[in-house]
């Protein structure tokens, strides 16, 4: 009897044990962070974040608020990149912004060693996904894109899949191991969800409902100059597919160009340049959202100096700009400017 009793009470320990379990998983996975106002002597001017590097930042809007990722920089002295983290932060006035700290490690996918590069988060459902670029452990050797998914846009975000959702093997035209990057996400009017990503090469595929897996076929729709750092976005009847370029005669530092198309599927015009480069940096990063009737861009350059570490290419600071249409939709191009949204729009 006491047996028997022991023994129908252990599934009903273990059933509250793996339920807590699951509910403290989050909370494990990285360390939570007090949210806390962002110093910025001037509101609203660039770079926005000053007491730590930040780079290729993604906006997303949540009701009144704008939430914006971005990857850590944290290269010392000649370093290329270190990036190990994911940081987002939040604003409801685009002028004052607060600090949530880390949403996740590049470790935390079991699969990948490493890098925790360009990322974006859509919401879905009520549920938020959260789609990034990381170095794949040697199983599948080369960049990787992951999905993680989170409850709350502050994360903490865990990976949604247990495997990368495009690995470099899927991908078998690149030139070198990092073709697989850049991750931006987009859901179509009709709540198809599509995903473009690349380096050198861009891709695009449809994601199924279940947001961790790719539907169908990858199909390559590289538009000129592209290096990497695709954003989709759509105005009106107008799809925008905004990224970083290169003039690969000269190898200059990259700028952002982009192109248009009347559906996701394209046909894409290409349509010039929109940005200059970024202050000292040879990456920049198109993120792109509508927030309270305003467009804004986000970007990163190189011009901020932490304690005695200047800016370098692994060393960048988030930006924002307006962003401004012509009427028949082409973008005005953007002047990168200290001021930021400190001050109105340009008339
Ligand atoms: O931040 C690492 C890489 O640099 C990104 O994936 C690229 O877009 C470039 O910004």
């Amino acid at each position: 009897m006491l047996r028997a009793r022991h023994v129908a009470r252990r599934p009903k320990a273990a059933r509250a044990a793996s339920l807590l379990f699951a509910a403290l998983l989050p909370l494990l996975a990285v360390p939570a962070m007090a949210a806390r106002p962002v110093e910025n002597p001037v509101p609203g001017s660039n770079p926005l974040f000053r007491d730590k590097f930040t780079a290729d930042p993604a906006p997303l809007v949540v009701g009144d608020t704008l939430y914006l990722y971005v990857g850590h920089d944290e290269a010392q002295r000649d370093e290329m990149f270190n990036m190990r983290e994911w940081l987002v932060y939040s604003t409801q006035d685009m002028k004052h912004w607060v600090e949530h700290g880390p949403i996740m490690k590049a470790t935390d996918f079991k699969w990948a060693k490493a890098d925790a590069w360009a990322s974006q988060v859509i919401e879905k459902d009520g549920r938020f996904w959260f789609y990034t670029a990381v170095e794949h452990d040697d199983t599948h050797p080369g960049k990787a894109i992951g999905v993680a998914v989170s409850d709350s846009p502050t994360g903490p975000f865990v990976d949604a899949k247990g495997s990368a959702l495009v690995t470099n093997q899927m991908t078998p035209k690149g030139e070198h191991s990092w073709e697989d990057i850049d991750p931006t996400a987009f859901t179509d009017d009709d709540g198809t969800t599509w995903i473009a990503w690349g380096n050198r090469h861009c891709y695009i595929a449809r994601l199924k409902p279940n947001m961790i897996e790719i539907d169908g076929e990858i199909t390559e729709i590289t538009p000129p100059h592209f290096e990497e750092g695709p954003w989709l976005h759509k105005r009106g009847d107008t799809y925008y597919l905004t990224y970083a370029s290169l003039d690969r005669a000269s190898h200059r530092d990259e700028k952002i160009s982009y192109a248009t198309a009347p559906s996701i599927r394209g046909p894409w015009t290409y349509r010039g340049e929109l940005t200059g480069s970024g202050k000292y940096s040879f990456t920049i990063h198109p993120g792109i959202a509508e927030f309270k009737g305003q467009w804004y861009i986000f970007l990163h350059n190189a011009s901020l100096t932490v304690g005695d570490q200047n800016g370098s290419i692994g060393r960048r600071a988030v930006t924002v700009e307006y962003l401004q249409y012509n009427d028949d939709g082409t973008l005005k191009p953007v002047v990168q400017t200290d001021e930021g949204v400190s001050v109105p729009p340009p008339q």
